[in-house]
């Protein structure tokens, strides 16, 4: 089947409330994780494009909901970073309840990518997600970000620690990516693209 022209991207929406966020009932792949974890950066990535997703070295960066509609045909949903503590307490009470409040709507969500860090893991508030995920039988992929650091061995090795010690549900399906070296993009291009063809 074929794969979404990925740099056919723009950005169509900005959402600072869940009743500002597109109706058309296109599916959306939604971009989840603490804030810093690249989420932004993976948009810009996965697109070609340098400056479409706002990446900063402060974070707590994106603080609405960001759509970018890929090919015509779905949304990369890009969501405020969740854990972050520098921001004023009303603003992370803000930007957190979005987040929340937006998987427990009845949004068209075709996948949720679960970003974690690949040198620091999984955190509490990352297997808190993922329980929830399970539970509710919503699809989820964790990718793994800023992996330019690690060798796939020693990803493979980590991931299969952090089962053990439960820190990640057996089995869990995952992806390896660096934005900055390239990393397992056209892996998840195409892992994206297949879901999408498929439902
Ligand atoms: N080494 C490395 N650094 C990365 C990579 N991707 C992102 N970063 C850096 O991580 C920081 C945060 O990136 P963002 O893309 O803004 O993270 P975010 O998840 O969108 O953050 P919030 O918007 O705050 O939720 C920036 O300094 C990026 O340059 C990567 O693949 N490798
Ligand atoms: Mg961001």
């Amino acid at each position: 089947m074929a794969k979404f022209n990925f740099e056919n991207t723009k950005h169509a929406y900005t959402a600072g409330r869940l009743d500002q966020c597109p109706e058309d009932g296109k599916w959306e792949i939604i971009l989840a994780g603490k804030s810093n974890v690249g989420k932004s950066s993976l948009v810009n990535a996965l697109t070609g494009q340098k400056k479409l997703a706002r990446v900063s070295q402060s974070p707590g960066k994106t603080r609405l909901i960001l759509y970018f509609e890929v090919d015509k045909a779905f949304y990369l949903t890009d969501l405020p970073g969740y854990g972050f503590a520098k921001a004023s307490k009303s603003e992370i009470a803000q930007f957190n309840s979005l987040a929340d409040d937006y998987l427990n709507t009845d949004r068209p969500i075709a996948l949720v990518l679960v970003l974690i860090d690949s040198r620091r893991g999984p955190e509490e508030a990352d297997l808190a997600l993922i329980d929830w995920l399970i539970h509710q039988g919503m699809p989820y992929l964790i990718v793994f970000s800023k992996a330019d650091k690690l060798s796939k061995s020693q990803m493979n090795t980590q991931v299969f620690t952090w089962e053990k010690e439960g820190r990640l549900p057996d089995h869990v399906p995952y992806i390896a990516i660096s934005s900055s070296k390239k990393i397992g993009l056209e892996e998840l291009r195409i892992y994206i693209s297949d879901f999408i063809n498929k439902l």
